[in-house]
């Protein structure tokens, strides 16, 4: 039990930690949160460290014999893999990191998860997400097509990932998985659109983007000729295909409804799929649990609203066994979301 526990002192003199190898993270957490987060804030780089934790590990094939993972390899080889076309906009993401991986003690492969952990922390409403040290290391590239697009079929995506790994991934944990698409904004599916966000709080970690992918799309957000956009339901909203049609489809429909204002299972859920991604290609038993380094969230109490205007009336009903719950509907006319700025000083 924790009583039990003996914490040790680390060597900072600041801290105290249950196992000695996690005393060198508090300054890892201390730098990233000034230096690469602004200051603890949920902003597009704390985005863009969660997308990065996902295209690492995701990059593992058990029908190629589960060789990769969460290994760092898109750090470490990140010429190769920063061209593959699903990681666009990454190459940017990765030099930001670089820096943070050199003058600390740690991996990339660590350091990717732990700064996506970190990250999370930092949007109001994020669960406090676990984080294990000491994974193996990329001796190679990944090789291309392992990271699902926004154009690809249900059917395409729910395969990639269940042969992520000797265990996969089942369909609902796919769902549980793009629960990070609550703090989350597309820079490059439509340069015409940078930042445009997934759903109307992109910096809260709620259950908004379930609600509003669910509701009937009615514009563009930017050009509308980029490849793997759909209409979205509230002006600025970036909706990915990928994204429309796992709500609809039967598959996973009614897993994807169910998140919709419940934000306990959003935690729950999501740090079972996070967590499983971030260990891919990874032995947890012989790993060292250092979650207490990270933040603990701040929380909030929000109940899903329908955006201005909109109401169960747009609801285009999937899921077959339980009927959309009956929800509020945010006061006042229309608005429009504004897109997610890049951070200038980085
Ligand atoms: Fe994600 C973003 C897709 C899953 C996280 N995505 C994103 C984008 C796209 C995608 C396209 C945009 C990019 C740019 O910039 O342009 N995803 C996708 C898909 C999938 C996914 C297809 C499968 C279905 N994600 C996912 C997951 C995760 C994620 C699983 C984790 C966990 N994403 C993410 C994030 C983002 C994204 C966080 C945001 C970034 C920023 O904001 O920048
Ligand atoms: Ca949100």
């Amino acid at each position: 039990s924790a009583a039990l526990t003996r914490r040790v002192a680390c060597p900072d003199g600041v801290n105290t930690a249950t196992n000695a190898a996690c005393c060198s993270l508090f300054a890892v957490r201390d730098d990233i949160q000034q230096n690469l987060f602004n200051g603890g804030q949920c902003n597009a780089e704390a985005h863009e460290a969660l997308r990065l934790t996902f295209h690492d590990g995701i990059a593992i094939s058990n029908k190629a014999g589960n060789v990769g993972g969460a290994d760092g390899s898109i750090m470490l080889f990140s010429e190769v893999e920063t061209a593959f076309h699903a990681n666009i906009g990454l190459d940017e993401v990765v030099a930001i990191q670089k820096p943070f991986v050199a003058r600390h003690n740690i991996s990339a492969a660590d350091f990717i998860q732990f700064a996506g952990a970190v990250a999370v922390s930092n949007c109001p409403g994020a669960p406090r997400l676990p984080f294990f040290l000491g994974r193996k290391v990329a001796t190679s590239p990944a090789p291309d097509g392992l990271v699902p697009e926004p154009f690809h079929s249900v059917i395409q995506i729910l395969d990639r990932f269940a042969d992520a790994g000797p265990v996969g991934f089942e369909d609902v944990e796919v769902v549980w998985a793009l629960s990070a698409h609550t703090i989350a904004a597309a820079n490059d599916v439509d340069p015409n659109a940078a930042g445009a966000p997934f759903d109307s709080t992109p910096f809260t970690f709620d259950t908004q983007f379930f609600l509003e992918t669910q509701l009937r799309g009615q514009d563009f957000t930017g050009k509308g000729t980029a490849e793997g956009e759909v209409t979205s339901a509230v002006k600025g909203v970036m909706r990915l295909q990928s994204d429309h049609l796992l709500a609809r489809d039967s598959r996973t429909n009614c897993e994807w409804q169910s998140f919709v204002n419940n934000p306990q299972k959003l935690h729950d859920r999501f740090i079972d799929a996070w967590l499983k991604i971030s260990l891919l290609g990874n032995d947890q038993d012989s790993m060292i649990d250092c979650s207490e380094v990270i933040p603990e969230p701040t929380t909030i109490n929000v109940q899903a609203t329908f955006p201005p205007t909109l109401s169960n009336k747009q609801v285009e009903q999937a899921c077959a066994d339980t009927p959309f719950p009956t929800l509020k509907s945010a006061p006042g006319p229309a608005t429009v979301v504004a897109p997610v700025a890049t951070n200038p000083a980085l």
